[in-house]
């Protein structure tokens, strides 16, 4: 078992040296179905099984722990025991990510506390990492809690594997050694436990509920730094609104005020223009009488020449 790509597929070819075995080349997950694979070692005959990784491409982790769950149920039923399990782990990744840390925690409660002196901690692609950085991350991975420290202390064998399909078979010569044990989800199975009430079925929805739970924070703190954002950029138009309303005002206040004085100054001159006008037309008839009486005089003139001329 293990996540995608750690190398399980490769494990098994090595060992039983069978073609159908089918091992990734590229970056998708490959194996989708739990497989058996038979091959003879020293006297013994062994059951290699293949498992799908978690962590897959293309199904859920859910899937993947019902697809465990059939094989290890109907397998319970048939009267087979698991002598053991294999962990892989890719030592030449760099750091123990959040879905590594979940599937191992998944499968700690697939095994339960009591299976793991039958389980082997196998770290892969050594090829890829040198001796010391390698050696390092070994260290660190045993020592930590969270990591493999706990499968350690619960003296689960550590080994680091290889592509020498000698070595490979001396581990499963360890298995032959042990007892075979039954897993915690098969007992909870047959006790006629659902899936979804087995502890690596509940680590998987606790797994679901806490990344829920830090996505639900995520938005939450999105949305309070949006709201905050809005209500500070909406206060700024406000005021700025009520600023360029406060100029507005004054400037009506102005305009007003020189409409005011504007009219006043023109009924003033309006004003001024009548009594001038009236003055003029005052002059204007003065003049005219002064004309009609010289004209008068100058027709009485006229009329009394007319007469002393005809006589
Ligand atoms: N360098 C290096 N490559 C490895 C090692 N083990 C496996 N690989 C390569 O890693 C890739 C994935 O290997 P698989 O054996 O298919 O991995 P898996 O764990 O079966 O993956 P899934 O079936 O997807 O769960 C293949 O290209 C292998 O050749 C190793 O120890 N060193
Ligand atoms: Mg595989």
């Amino acid at each position: 078992m293990g996540a995608t790509g750690a190398g399980k597929s490769t494990f098994i070819k090595t060992v039983t040296s069978n073609e159908a075995v089918v091992v990734g080349d590229g970056l998708r997950s490959v194996t989708q179905e739990v497989r058996s694979f038979k091959c003879q070692h020293d006297g013994k005959q062994f059951s290699v099984v293949d498992t799908p990784g978690f962590n897959d491409t293309n199904r859920s982790d859910r899937e993947i722990l019902q697809e465990l769950a059939d094989w290890l149920l109907e397998s319970y039923r048939d009267g087979l025991k698991v002598s053991g399990i294999i962990y892989l782990h890719r030592i030449s990744a760099p750091r123990m990510e959040g879905s590594s840390m979940r599937n191992l925690r998944m499968f700690r409660r697939l095994c339960g506390e009591e299976f793991m002196q039958n389980v082997i901690l196998g770290t892969t692609f050594w090829d890829a990492v040198g001796e010391e950085a390698g050696a390092a991350r070994e260290k660190e991975l045993l020592e930590t809690e969270g990591f493999f420290k706990e499968m350690k202390d619960r003296n689960c064998d550590i080994v680091r594997i290889s592509n020498d399909r000698g070595e490979c078979l001396k581990l499963l010569s360890r298995f032959a050694a042990k007892q075979p044990s039954l897993m915690c989800i098969q007992h909870e199975l047959f006790e006629g436990k659902l899936l979804e009430e087995t502890g690596a079925a509940s680590a998987i929805s606790q797994e679901l509920a806490e990344l829920q739970r830090q996505n639900n924070e995520k938005f939450a703190d999105a949305r309070n730094q949006l709201q905050r954002n809005l209500t500070r950029s909406e206060l700024e138009k406000a005021y700025s609104l009520q600023l360029e309303r406060r100029a507005h005002e004054v400037q009506m206040d102005e305009v007003a005020s020189q409409r005011e004085a504007l009219s006043s100054e023109i009924k003033q001159q309006e004003v001024k223009a009548e009594e001038k006008l009236a003055t003029i037309s005052r002059a204007i008839s003065r003049q005219n009488h002064g004309y009609q009486v010289g004209l008068n005089q100058l027709n009485d003139q006229l009329r009394a020449l007319k007469a002393s001329a005809s006589s």
